[in-house]
């Protein structure tokens, strides 16, 4: 066993000891030997890594996966996981400041600690995250923040990213839960909720337009909408996929098409076909400004829907 399988081994088995529950969920090695809760309950099962506190797979029993994740995705500290639900906090997008920091921010770079594991009443599994600030994390954005992630895993998936200002002075927030969903084919796809709503183009300089009928995928898409309406439906064939969010007047759609995904090194080439990405989002116009001790938080729900 090499020195770093030993420390993933310990560090396993004393979550397992700490918040493992049977019957529930359990702790274990994930790819590249980074740390994943595997879920399974009565309803569901889920996949977290820690890395990011990133959900990589999602499905109800006996449906198939809602989450897509890029066969060619890098498990390493170093990167984010390609597909599954990254989390873009505290800035989405490019750097905000033109420092060159990286895109999407650092949560999703980031080693989350568990805060808790827990079981509602209803028999759905509660995951607790956290990640707070950090030398390394004051290095790049120079507050004192505590961000929690609640993951509750039932027939529906649940998502609550709060983020607290624990320091003295205000600071700008935008974030993304910057979800991956798997579609049979995107020929096929259509996203039900936006017509109407303004977007910003992010492929044509950012120019304004409005959404006539249901988003459909013919190409590359990178849009920011101004969106506050409490849902919007992922109509793939047979399969329809409701995403329900609070706390958010913003939704990114994307899909990088045949050419951007060739060029990402993480991303399989084909992949494009198979996933939209719809983000609930803080993002643009959204962004969030918390003043000392204000919190935020972004809400998402996925539940398949027939
Ligand atoms: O959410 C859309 C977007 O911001 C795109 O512009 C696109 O580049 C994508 O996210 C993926 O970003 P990433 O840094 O994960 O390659």
């Amino acid at each position: 066993m090499r020195d770093n399988d030993e420390g993933a081994a310990l560090n396993i088995g004393t979550l397992n000891g700490l918040f493992a529950i049977p019957g529930h969920l359990h702790f274990e090695a994930g790819e590249g030997g980074l740390a994943k809760v595997a879920v399974n309950n009565a309803y569901a099962h889920c996949e977290i890594y820690l890395h990011g506190a990133h959900i990589t797979s999602f499905g109800p029993h006996d449906e198939d996966e809602v989450l897509w994740l890029s066969k060619s995705a890098q498990y390493s500290d170093a990167k984010a996981i390609r597909g599954g639900i990254p989390i873009c906090w505290p800035w989405f997008g490019p750097d905000p400041e033109n420092k060159g920091r990286a895109q999407h921010g650092f949560a999703r770079n980031s080693l989350w600690t568990v805060f808790g594991t827990s079981v509602n009443a209803k028999g759905e599994t509660l995951l607790r995250l956290g990640l707070q600030d950090s030398e390394a994390s004051r290095k790049l954005w120079p507050y004192v923040f505590m961000t929690e992630y609640h993951i509750t895993v039932g027939k529906t998936l649940h998502l609550e990213l709060k983020t607290i200002n624990e320091d003295e002075k205000p600071f700008a927030l935008s974030s993304a839960l910057h979800t991956y969903f798997a579609v049979d084919h995107t020929d096929n796809v259509r996203v039900e909720g936006l017509e109407g709503k303004n977007y910003i183009d992010q492929l044509r300089s950012n120019v304004q337009c409005m959404q006539e009928g249901d988003v459909i995928f013919t190409g590359e898409v990178d849009r920011i909408y101004e969106d506050d309406t409490p849902c919007c439906i992922v109509h793939d064939g047979a399969r329809s996929i409701q995403v329900a969010k609070k706390g958010s007047k913003s939704t990114v759609i994307w899909n990088p098409w045949a050419e951007k995904a060739a060029m990402m090194g993480d991303f399989d080439d084909e992949g494009y076909q198979h996933m939209v990405c719809i983000e609930t989002a803080n993002a643009g116009f959204d962004m969030r400004t918390l003043k000392p001790g204000e919190s935020h938080v972004l809400t998402q729900s996925i539940v398949l829907c027939k």
